[in-house]
């Protein structure tokens, strides 16, 4: 058998099916400082601006559909001959709807560490469940409590899974990085994790990240093109 893999995607594996990135050069998130929408004080501050803005994310996903490079990592856990753990920072579904109908060859697992925008979650007693539309307006809450929030990973929260995100790393013999600036944590320091386990380490991207150092090869171009070029 193969060595594992572990593969971690951002933003820009996603970019070309129309999901927006999030670091324009403005500084802002989507047209919103970063403390008002993705921080728990800000969610204190205004709900009805955070579920906005969710909400209206949440609604664009019926617009979007997996480009190449997601279609590509899905043919690789069906085809690979170890174990694949993808770790997505990606709130969209894209990587689930590509993996939908296929049957990984070993082992597989898909984590979204920063949540999903399909998801909601009681702010009460942390359970979670499927969420399609709109949190302001539609169903009242299945959890029978009134605080509803997106189940989203704001900055300053544990991110999830991470147990078994760096026992994966801790073990894995090649590390994938697609499609992310290398800016948040604690994202950005897997790929030391990988180095330290004795991994080889890959860079995918359109252009350098803050990390890019750390890698053993990098290579810059779109993730539609590079991605499926690297799996093939
Ligand atoms: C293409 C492309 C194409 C474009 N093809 N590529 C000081 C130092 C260190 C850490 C901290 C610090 N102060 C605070 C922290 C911690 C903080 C943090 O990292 N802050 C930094 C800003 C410094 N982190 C946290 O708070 C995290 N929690 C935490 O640390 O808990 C404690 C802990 C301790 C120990 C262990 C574990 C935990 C939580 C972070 C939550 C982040 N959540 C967000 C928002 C979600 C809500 C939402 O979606 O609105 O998740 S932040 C945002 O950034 C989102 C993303 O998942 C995440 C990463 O962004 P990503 O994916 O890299 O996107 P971009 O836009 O930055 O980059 C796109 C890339 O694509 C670019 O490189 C392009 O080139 C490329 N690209 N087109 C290929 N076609």
């Amino acid at each position: 058998m193969k060595p594992a893999i572990v593969i971690l995607t951002g933003a820009g594996i996603s970019a070309e099916s129309g999901v927006p990135t999030f670091r324009a050069s403005d500084g802002l998130w989507c047209g919103h400082r970063v403390e008002a929408v993705a921080t728990p004080e800000g969610f204190a501050a205004n709900p009805v601006l955070v579920h906005d803005f969710y909400n209206q994310r949440r609604a664009q996903l019926k617009d979007v559909a997996p480009n190449a490079a997601h279609e590509a990592l899905a043919r690789l856990s069906a085809e690979y001959d170890g174990d694949v753990l993808l770790v997505t920072q990606n709130v969209d579904d894209l990587h689930d709807r590509a993996h939908r109908n296929i049957v990984p060859k070993r082992g597989f697992g898909l984590i979204h560490m920063h949540g999903e925008l399909l998801r909601a979650r009681c702010v009460e007693t942390g359970k979670s469940c499927d969420w399609l539309g709109d949190m302001l307006i539609d169903t009242p809450s299945p959890f029978g409590a009134e605080g509803l929030r997106p189940d989203i990973v704001w900055f300053g929260e544990m991110p999830f899974e991470m147990d078994r995100i760096y026992d994966a790393l801790s073990g894995c013999g090649l590390f994938i990085s697609i499609g992310t600036s290398g800016n948040v944590y604690p994202a950005a320091g897997f790929v030391q994790e990988a180095t330290r386990a004795g991994a080889h380490t890959v860079e995918l991207n359109l252009e350098p990240s803050l990390g890019q150092s750390l890698f053993d090869e990098k290579i810059y171009g779109p993730a539609t093109e590079v991605v499926p070029a690297f799996v093939e």
